[in-house]
């Protein structure tokens, strides 16, 4: 018999289901709208993920698979559908990923009946998260993962190896896995991301080369590499796209994020940069762009940060945190940043090309000195002032 306490959660989970999401009066830039709520949290979970319903068997219903957060989220748009690859965290620490479907993109996102069950190919693996979606010119919809193991060589029991796994699919049902990105100057990777279109004829991916698994180290920011052959992907070369500069967002380190949009200006690209502060690393997004003829070169780099963390978004798992790996455009030129909080709950910012193109490209650029920066500011104050006089 289903427990009777089944009825009454799921109740209240369809009614928080079927909450509408608004952009949040409270907050404007211009550049994007905020919404109230989150579009996906651990609410978001299907009972039966969590709950074992048989009455005989869980007498109190108990959770017995807790789940902990849901964050970072691959994106794609597809046939008139937001499709969202979500990471879910369960009580054990370990992620996995689901996939959430929404009709409008910033509410109604609904778990598929089971979570996305990847070929188990590695045995050495013990983590996967972080899935970035790109719709491939070849015909297949690619995900690309941190694929996390431990470091059987180091003596800390938390050392960790991070690689960029590789799946396809083309219906987000069946999926197949293909070995490991294998970069051959750079001993790890994270927040690795496959453009969408041929680059020479070759796959090209973004990457994010490593010393270690926590720090960068040497590695100086977002690199950019080709391969012939993604059934067995190698980078020799990593040029660098985005790099890491001192005194800005990006001090600590930086990551791709969304897999790039292509407008007529250039590649578009929504990152992450991290500093490091007394609290604790602080993570927020960032635009660039690069050129259409090399997706390699940046050709605008918008000073500072896009978003980051605002009132609540600040607390959670991982605090001071706004993380991306999802962006979509659809057939209106609406695009969908979904960026996780504080590594707990996603959430959306919604703007359109245009916009972001301005924002892209019309921003100043960062003059990185508090000399520089208050003169930039004081020229954008004398032509208001002006402005406002001759009115
Ligand atoms: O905890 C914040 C983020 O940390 C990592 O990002 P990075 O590799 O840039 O440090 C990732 O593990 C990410 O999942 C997480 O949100």
């Amino acid at each position: 018999m289903i427990h009777p306490k089944y009825y009454a959660l799921k109740e209240k989970q369809d009614a928080f289901l079927a909450r509408k999401n608004n952009p949040n009066k409270n907050f404007y830039n211009g550049i994007y709208e905020r919404y109230e709520n989150p579009v996906l949290t651990r609410d978001h979970l299907p009972i039966e993920w969590q709950y074992d319903l048989d009455a005989d068997t869980n007498p109190f219903f108990e959770e017995r698979l807790g789940i902990n957060a849901v964050m970072n989220s691959g994106a794609l748009y597809m046939d008139g559908k937001y499709y969202l690859v979500a990471r879910i965290e369960g009580n054990d620490r370990k992620s996995f990923f689901g996939v959430a479907e929404s009709d409008n993109g910033v509410d109604g996102f609904k778990f598929w009946d089971y979570p996305v069950v990847l070929p188990d190919t590695c045995p050495e693996e013990t983590n996967v998260y972080d899935m970035r979606l790109t719709k491939h010119e070849d015909g297949y919809i690619y995900g690309v993962f941190c694929s996390e193991s431990k470091d059987k060589e180091a003596k800390d029991l938390s050392a960790a190896v991070a690689a960029a796994g590789i799946v396809r699919t083309k219906d987000l049902k069946t999926w197949e896995r293909l070995p490991n990105l294998k970069t051959l100057h750079s001993p790890q990777q994270r927040n690795v991301v496959l453009h969408p279109e041929f680059v020479d004829g070759k796959y090209a991916f973004y990457t994010r080369p490593m010393d270690d698994f926590i720090d960068t180290g040497s590695g100086g920011g977002i690199g950019f590499g080709l391969c012939e052959d993604i059934t067995n992907a190698v980078i020799d070369e990593e040029k660098m796209t985005s790099i890491r500069k001192y005194h800005t967002i990006t001090e600590v380190k930086n990551g791709a994020g969304a897999v790039p949009i292509k407008t007529d200006m250039g590649w578009i690209h929504i990152a992450h940069g991290v500093r490091n502060t007394a609290a604790g690393l602080r993570y927020v997004i960032y635009a660039f762009a690069t050129a259409l003829d090399d997706p390699s070169r940046v050709i605008a780099e918008p000073s500072g940060l896009l978003i980051g963390p605002r009132g609540a978004e600040r607390v959670g798992d991982v605090s001071n945190v706004t993380f991306t790996n999802g962006a979509v455009v659809n057939e209106k030129n609406e695009v969908f940043i979904y960026y996780a909080s504080s590594d707990t709950r996603l959430h959306v910012a919604k703007t359109d090309i245009e916009r972001l193109k301005d924002y892209v490209f019309h921003t100043p650029t960062d003059p990185l000195r508090s000399a520089d920066c208050v003169k930039q500011r004081c020229e954008l104050i004398a032509k208001n002032l002006k402005l406002l006089q001759e009115k």
